[in-house]
């Protein structure tokens, strides 16, 4: 029993260290060196899609397991004599609504760009950096909702212990015994009936006993009792949060008391947990979160325990189950999952854990993003710190879009709407910056946004990159590409890339005379996120003109508004006026450079050196991935200089940087080199609970690793649906069913000693489709609904 736990909590206000000391405590209690001991070891669970392990959890960050349900979030530790669930809500956010645009940034443009055409690097970006960030220029954390905290008699031992999480239910369960009985506990968060869910049984009657509280580190939350043996837990940042914690309880007797809730003798208790809090909107957050966390639990109603709990699986089912991966069978399946990532890590070949990764990324897509909800931020929505890393923010200079690059060829469409609903929202917010900052029209996000509509330059200088809108949007037109929904083409995805672009119209400038790009349109100012150069003079900077990944983002921009335009209407009349002016602006676009040096993509406007060249970004092979410009038909010549810098740039870099290159060398077709960029993803980016870590844990690496297992087994970006245009060869035998490719087709392959043997491609849209394996091809007109076999011959 943690009686100082207890203690600081009764009291409702603690500070952040007595609360953070309290819970490391609690963590300590499950510490199996310390004062429990365990015999007997459980056995593996049935099903190979779980993760699982023989000890409880001691941190939250790598042991912990992850449920969701797009807007609800849980940790679940696993305790014996004290669990612990982290909860979040997607809205509990520190922060407020507020009018972050500077208005002296629109003066001081002409100066900073005359003195990037100039090359005076350092004046310009000191120039920038006092002048160009918003006001302010920071944004505040994604935070924790609270802990629903439980703690049970204390044994000293227990047996046959194991917890795991069941990928294909999306639920945790935590079983073992003690003194003969045996004990289950499972967690889940529901979508249908939007709740957390836990339930406590055991093998034998009145054997459940335990008392529970709702707990967060901030001063301004309090926990109480109401009636109906709930605990309320209320708190402020500028927005209000709440938390009801009801017990449906069967047998014993249960009491709620000044925040506490006690249950003994119970054959078996659960726990309901609803969240909610006051935001309505980036600009309204005058809702009632009381309220709102009495709907929820009035909607859930005397629902059973049995009938919440298939209804969850059904929901979650209907999502996890579109997509399946065979790529062969290892004994150490039967191995706990920490044990077989130490394996990979001291060189073991493991695909059923490869498999096992592959769909983790699906299961944390569908558990935080679903229609309705925020999108995926960069923990997901998974979060226990007040100040979390990057504020768990969305980043768009590559994580935030790379949370969703498995949505659509992994079968989870529905998963990416709240991406594009989200950028939605965020136009009239990046209209005022785009007039504000630039005096331009259309609209832009910089690098990075919260929840109250955040859209200029932040964190430092390098948060001077308007791009951000428009590579997010670009997304929209890839979910057309693969849904073929003309409605949201023309209603969503068409007007915010025409914004986007219009906004780049404006933007871009003619180089002057002197300058390497004379005459050409260019963006000033402008960087390669995060790169920095060497200058001839030898210093180091940041901010030129006309950086590479720029250019490739305008590029793809207006070809995606162009194609766009032809599916609206194939006679080239919609929009027709708007689409000159894109067609002449690229005909004056500086073009993409190949250095004569070392005949790679030029990242810069000029043949710098990078200060790093190893640096984690490959943001000048944009084209390449996820645009594509960049390819082995249209572009030989830049997709081999491409293949020159990917080379280069090494087998290193963070988690996210390490998927981005899987997905990079799989477009350029080599799968065993995007095997070992994919082996180091696995055994040195993964940790023990399959989170990415960049470190720390950063859930964009889960998202991009599992975009790129697709990307090795199908590509549909160059026209064509290219069956296993990367497969390494040591996935010798395997399979898959239900992936996605562009132009509305569900593709399933199977492939033997590294050659395709069959594929089964479903029309959805009756698209022509043109087939590749190899150099072999194969085109065919289906009708909707109608399947195409072949071979490969
Ligand atoms: C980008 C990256 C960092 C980190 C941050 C959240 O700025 O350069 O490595 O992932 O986003």
């Amino acid at each position: 029993m943690h009686k100082a736990l207890w203690i600081v909590m009764a009291m409702g206000t603690v500070s952040a260290d007595s609360a953070f000391a309290a819970r490391h405590a609690a963590d300590e209690s499950n510490n199996p060196k310390a004062d429990l001991e365990f015999k007997n070891e459980a056995e593996a669970p049935a099903e190979p899609l779980t993760l699982w392990y023989r000890k409880p959890a001691l941190h939250w960050e790598n042991q912990a397991l992850p449920v969701g349900n797009g807007r609800l979030a849980a940790m679940v530790f696993g305790g014996v004599n004290q669990e612990r669930l982290q909860l979040n809500e997607e809205t509990v956010w520190d922060g407020e609504p507020s009018d972050f645009n500077n208005p002296d940034a629109l003066e001081a443009l002409p100066e900073v760009r005359r003195l990037l055409f100039e090359d005076k690097n350092e004046e310009a970006t000191s120039l920038a950096k006092n002048k160009m960030l918003g006001r302010p220029y920071k944004i505040k954390s994604y935070q924790p909702l609270c802990d629903l905290l439980l703690d049970f008699d204390d044994v000293k031992t227990v047996e046959n212990y194991r917890r795991d999480l069941d990928l294909t239910t999306g639920i945790s369960r935590t079983q073992y015994t003690v003194d003969g009985v045996e004990y289950v506990r499972e967690v889940f968060v529901s979508e249908p009936d939007q709740v957390i869910v836990v339930n406590l049984k055991a093998n034998r009657l009145g054997k459940i006993n335990f008392t529970s509280t709702l707990f967060r580190e901030q001063d301004t939350a309090t926990t109480e009792s109401a009636s109906g043996n709930r605990v309320i837990l209320r708190g402020k940042l500028a927005i209000d949060y709440e938390a009801q914690l009801v017990p449906v309880v069967d047998g014993g007797s249960v009491v709620s008391k000044d925040g506490k809730l006690e249950v003994k003798k119970a054959n078996e208790v659960t726990l309901l947990v609803v969240g909610a809090t006051s935001y309505n909107s980036a600009t309204d957050i005058s809702g009632d979160a009381t309220a709102r966390c009495e709907a929820y639990l009035e909607a859930v109603g005397q629902k059973p325990y049995a009938q919440l709990r298939a209804d969850h699986i059904a929901a979650h089912q209907e999502l996890f189950n579109r997509v399946k991966l065979d790529l062969g069978t290892t004994d150490a399946v039967a191995m706990p999952t920490d044990e077989r990532l130490q394996a990979i890590k001291k060189g073991s070949f493991d695909p059923q854990f490869e498999v096992l990764y592959f769909q983790f990324g699906r299961y944390l897509l569908i558990s935080s993003s679903r229609p309705g909800s925020l999108p995926a931020n960069l923990q997901g929505k998974w979060n226990q710190y007040l100040k979390a890393p990057w504020n768990s923010d969305y980043h768009f200079n590559i994580n935030f879009q790379m949370n969703y690059w498995p949505s659509l060829t992994c079968n989870l469409s529905e998963c990416a709407l709240p991406y594009y609903d989200y950028v939605e929202s965020l136009v009239p917010f990046g209209e005022k910056t785009a007039k504000v900052h630039y005096g331009a029209g259309g609209w832009t996000i910089h690098h990075l946004s919260d929840i109250y509509g955040f859209t200029s330059p932040a964190d430092g200088v390098h948060g001077v990159w308007p791009m951000g809108a428009a590579w997010a949007v670009r997304d929209m037109m890839e979910y057309y590409r693969f849904t073929g929904d003309a409605a949201f083409l023309r209603e969503h995805a068409y007007p915010l890339m025409k914004g986007a672009a219009e906004f780049m119209l404006d933007f871009l400038v003619e180089a002057p005379a002197g300058t390497p790009a004379a005459g050409k349109l260019v963006t000033n100012p402008s960087y390669s996120p995060e790169n920095f150069f060497i200058r001839e003079d030898g210093s180091v900077a940041m901010f030129t003109y006309a950086a590479t990944m720029d250019l490739q983002i305008i590029q793809d921009l207006f070809d995606g508004l162009k194609e766009a335009a032809l599916a609206i209407d194939p006679s080239g009349a919609y929009d027709a006026a708007f689409q000159q002016k894109l067609l002449a602006t690229l005909e004056q676009l500086q073009p993409v450079q190949i250095s004569e040096k070392t005949g790679r993509i030029m990242e810069w406007i000029k043949d710098y050196d990078e200060k790093d060249p190893h640096h984690r970004h490959t943001s000048h092979l944009y084209g390449l991935h996820p645009g594509y410009s960049i390819n082995q038909n249209a572009t030989p010549e830049l997709f081999e200089a491409a293949k020159k810098s990917l080379t280069a740039r090494g087998d290193g870099g963070k988690g996210w940087s390490m998927a981005w290159k899987v997905n990079m060398w799989a477009r350029i077709h080599d799968g065993d080199k995007a095997y070992v960029l994919l082996n180091n993803l696995l055994s040195k980016m993964t940790l023990d609970n399959l989170f990415d870590t960049h470190p720390p844990f950063q859930i964009d690496g889960n998202f991009g690793g599992t975009a790129a297992i697709a990307e090795m087994l199908l590509q549909s970006h160059d026209s064509e649906v290219n069956l296993l245009p990367a497969l390494p060869a040591i996935w010798k035998d395997g399979s898959v069913q239900g992936l996605r490719a562009r132009g509305g087709f569900e593709v399933d392959i199977a492939w033997a000693d590294g050659k395709l043997t069959g594929v089964r491609i479903t029309s959805q849209l009756g698209n022509p489709l043109h087939v590749r394996y190899g150099d072999k091809t194969v085109s065919k007109t289906l009708a909707k609904g109608e399947v195409f076999t072949w071979a490969g011959e």
